[in-house]
């Protein structure tokens, strides 16, 4: 098996014990089984001009290098470039994005400062896993620096379609850094159908089939791998945490109402305010429903340092409490919106005592959420999930009730036919999300990675004759 180098932009503190969360697990575990290296940003600043160093730490068979970046880094490649243009951009948002050569510049220079860092810890036969969109570009800064290993990329987020991918100035750069992958994976057949395109309408390449592209006269594999859970373990989890104090707390405060869980990162892909309105139009149009359901959004800050999120932040907070003022009563709060992270179990434990899962983001590249909530139902008495058909999550959960996030009343009526649908129904929806989930897990997902990654003895080279 061959070692695996992974690089994503933020990596699990690993002085802090085992990660938590589905992704930092499976690397976790991936990493272990083949021993390697995982570089990335330590989420501090070095406070000064010039990034730190790459401190190692060992674990097992794992070595992590974490360093921090300066606070021009931070600025113009974090805060700018990456989620005030690729972030927007990939989630439809043009009217947010921030362009400024300066912050494309800063972007690049951090790309080079990871690879150069990374050069020396490449040994021949390494398998090297890049991750996300903040490090597009690192393939190419890795060949220029000689590395010949096999290098392969997941993009976590939506491939947005070519019209809106145009509109980024500096788009082939952008692209150009994709096409010197060896393995570009996307999280739906969507986003793969829209890079391809976009490889056609700049003359510089297009689809082979097969899961094979090609551009500037060489050929690579694109396809989608959906990112997975672990379900079994969040099943487990789920199935224990109804025991939780907190969770047993907070069933208890809700005087048996039915409950409507939303779970999301406060970010403005996820559709937050849209969502609201629905289960406002869900209380006009079904007024015997007032008083017997409450909806609780759990949406810890995030990002909350780049320009954009504030004002999000107080328009979804303004919107909980213009329900909750219109629609209230005395003994009854509609809408009980959490700005805090609360703990995994607990997290799983409240999706198993809602009735209804709400994952409407506008735009996502899979939605985690959505698969938690479904693996952490109880199978003799499932709660029904109401997903956005733009998650990517709905081209493999299609057995949820689908919306249109944007469409105020479909979402309030999916609410009233979620909490109005028999058993029978819920339990056959359930079972054929959970069979899906199960087949394409995280270790599935890790392993389909790896596996096109992995040098393949009856590939024809690389590059094209034509
Ligand atoms: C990106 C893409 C893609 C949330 N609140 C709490 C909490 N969470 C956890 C959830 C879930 C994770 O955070 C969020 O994952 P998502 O997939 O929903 O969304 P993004 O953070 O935007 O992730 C996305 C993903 O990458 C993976 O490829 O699916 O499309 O945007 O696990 O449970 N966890 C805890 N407390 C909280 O309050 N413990």
């Amino acid at each position: 098996m061959s070692r695996l180098i992974v690089v994503s932009n933020r990596v699990p503190d690993p002085t802090r014990g085992p990660p938590a969360g589905g992704l930092a697990v499976a690397l976790n575990s991936a990493l272990k089984k083949a021993g390697g290296v995982w570089i990335g940003w330590s989420g501090k600043s070095s406070g000064s001009d010039e990034p730190g160093p790459l401190k190692f730490v060992e674990r097992g068979e794992i070595t992590f290098g974490l360093a921090d970046l300066s606070r021009r880094d931070l600025s113009e490649y974090y805060k700018g470039f990456a989620n005030s243009v690729l972030w927007p951009l990939c989630h439809y948002r043009l009217d947010l994005t921030e362009y400024a050569r300066k912050d494309m510049a800063g972007y690049f220079r951090v790309n080079r400062f990871f690879a150069e860092r990374l050069r020396g810890l490449i040994q021949p036969g390494d398998l090297v896993w890049i991750h996300d969109y903040h490090l597009i570009p690192m393939a190419s800064e890795l060949r220029r620096l000689g590395i010949r290993n096999r290098i392969g990329f997941f993009m976590h987020i939506p491939w947005p379609s070519p019209d809106v991918f145009f509109t980024l100035p500096v788009h082939e750069a952008i692209i150009s850094g994709l096409t010197a992958y060896d393995v570009v994976g996307f999280q739906t057949a969507y986003d793969v159908e829209n890079f391809a395109l976009a490889l056609k309408r700049e003359g510089i390449g297009g689809d082979l089939g097969g899961g094979w592209m090609a551009a500037h006269g060489r050929r690579f594999r694109a396809s989608a791998f959906p990112i997975g859970i672990d379900v079994g373990e969040f099943a487990v989890m789920a199935r224990g945490a109804v025991r939780n104090r907190a969770v047993k707390r907070t069933a208890v405060s809700f005087s048996g109402r039915d409950l409507i869980i939303g779970v999301d990162r406060l970010d403005y892909s996820k559709g937050l305010t849209h969502r609201m309105d629905g289960f406002e139009q869900f209380l006009v149009a079904n007024p015997a429903w007032r008083g017997r359901t409450t909806l609780l959004q759990v949406s810890p800050k995030s990002r909350s340092d780049v320009p954009g999120y504030t004002t999000m932040q107080r328009q979804v907070a303004e919107h909980a409490g213009r329900v909750n003022g219109a629609m209230g009563t005395l003994d009854w709060t509609p809408i009980r919106y959490i700005n805090q992270s609360v703990g995994r179990s607990t997290l799983a434990g409240l999706y198993r005592i809602a009735r209804v899962g709400l994952v409407t983001p506008l735009r996502d590249g899979m939605n985690l959420v959505a698969k938690e909530f479904v693996a952490a139902q109880n199978p003799a008495d499932p709660g029904v999930l109401v997903l956005s058909r733009f998650a990517g999550a709905a081209r493999e959960l299609d057995s949820a009730l689908l919306v249109n996030p944007y469409d105020i009343e479909a979402i309030g009526n999916a609410i009233a036919r979620a909490l109005a649908m028999p058993l029978e129904e819920r339990i056959e929806r359930f079972t054929a999300m959970m069979t899906r989930l199960e087949q394409n897990d995280i270790s599935k997902w890790c392993a389909d990675f790896l596996a096109a990654l992995e040098p393949d003895q009856h590939d024809s080279p690389e590059l094209l004759t034509a």
